[in-house]
């Protein structure tokens, strides 16, 4: 693809407006993605934030130690030509030196492994839960239930008259601020995989098995996330919507949502539908 200067001038420009505006602002809250962002998603969950600083802790480290290997090469390739230096040395080897070069990668290894693996255990061992929200992935929508709070599921389905474009959803995933949720995930039909990047989850869902993961939504707010497991034709327009409510507004939402979704095996409907499965018996 060629650009003109003008073309390239106003990419530049872009970059530098995303950046400062992403410095700068702090204070509105983005759950989704943002135009010409290259960070991660802003956190707002434990874990993600933990997953946020290991990512600029490592980021830090790899940048200083590729410029002092390019520092190296520099020196080496500027001293040590053969025009500068035509009689090189002999030297084979140098205990002090071959020592260091062993040790000091073994210590930086050991400084990410330490941090690596509490973030692991972080994520992986799930606290006590104060609420269950399973989620289906099915071909191509989501469903939710929350086994503790009664008899209910719902569809989740993109609303293309929704915003944010391709993000936006019929039927909300609720949950209250500031509590464990633990999630579970399966698929229906074939395998999806459930994500939502400001929570730092993504775990797969497996048709005949029961995923489990965990998010504490710290701040109320809406929160966008993507099926992301290749799962068929409409894999890119099953997204995730996760509205994070005080928990009194909770507990209304369930109320009502016991109502509006309920699988009532007393409906008319249902008793038929039991008549039918009978009389073929
Ligand atoms: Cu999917």
């Amino acid at each position: 693809m060629k650009m003109s200067k003008g073309q390239i001038g106003r990419r530049l420009l872009g970059l530098a407006v995303a950046g400062t505006a992403l410095v700068s602002g702090g204070t509105a809250f983005a759950a989704q993605p943002q135009p010409w962002e290259v960070t991660l998603q802003p956190a707002a969950s434990p874990v993600m934030e933990n997953i946020v600083w290991f990512h600029n802790f490592l980021f830090v480290l790899i940048t200083l130690i590729t410029l002092f290997v390019l520092a190296l090469l520099v020196v080496v390739v500027m001293k040590f030509n053969a025009k500068t230096n035509p009689v090189p040395s002999k030297t084979t080897h140098n205990t002090l030196i071959e020592v260091a070069w062993t040790l000091i990668p073994v210590l930086i290894l050991v400084g990410i492994a330490v941090p690596s693996f509490r973030l692991l255990f972080l994520q992986l061992d799930i606290p006590k839960a104060d609420l269950t929200v399973k989620a289906t992935g099915k071909q191509w929508y989501w469903s939710y239930s929350y086994p503790d709070n009664g008899k209910f599921e719902f569809d989740s389905l993109m609303a293309a008259d929704k915003q944010p474009r391709l993000l936006g959803v019929d039927n909300e995933m609720v949950v209250p601020v500031n509590k464990v949720i633990r999630v579970q995930t399966t698929g229906a039909d074939v395998i999806h995989a459930f994500a939502v990047p400001s929570f730092g989850i993504k775990i797969d869902a497996v048709p005949g098995r029961l995923n489990e993961t965990w998010f504490k939504a710290e701040r109320e707010g809406v929160y966008y996330g993507q099926c992301s497991e290749l799962c068929g034709k409409d894999h890119a327009f099953m997204p995730i919507a996760v509205r994070v409510v005080k928990e009194a507004d909770f507990n209304a939402w369930v109320e009502q949502a016991k109502k509006k979704f309920a699988r009532d095996d007393s409906s008319p409907v249902a008793v038929a539908a039991k008549d039918a499965k009978a009389e073929t018996r």
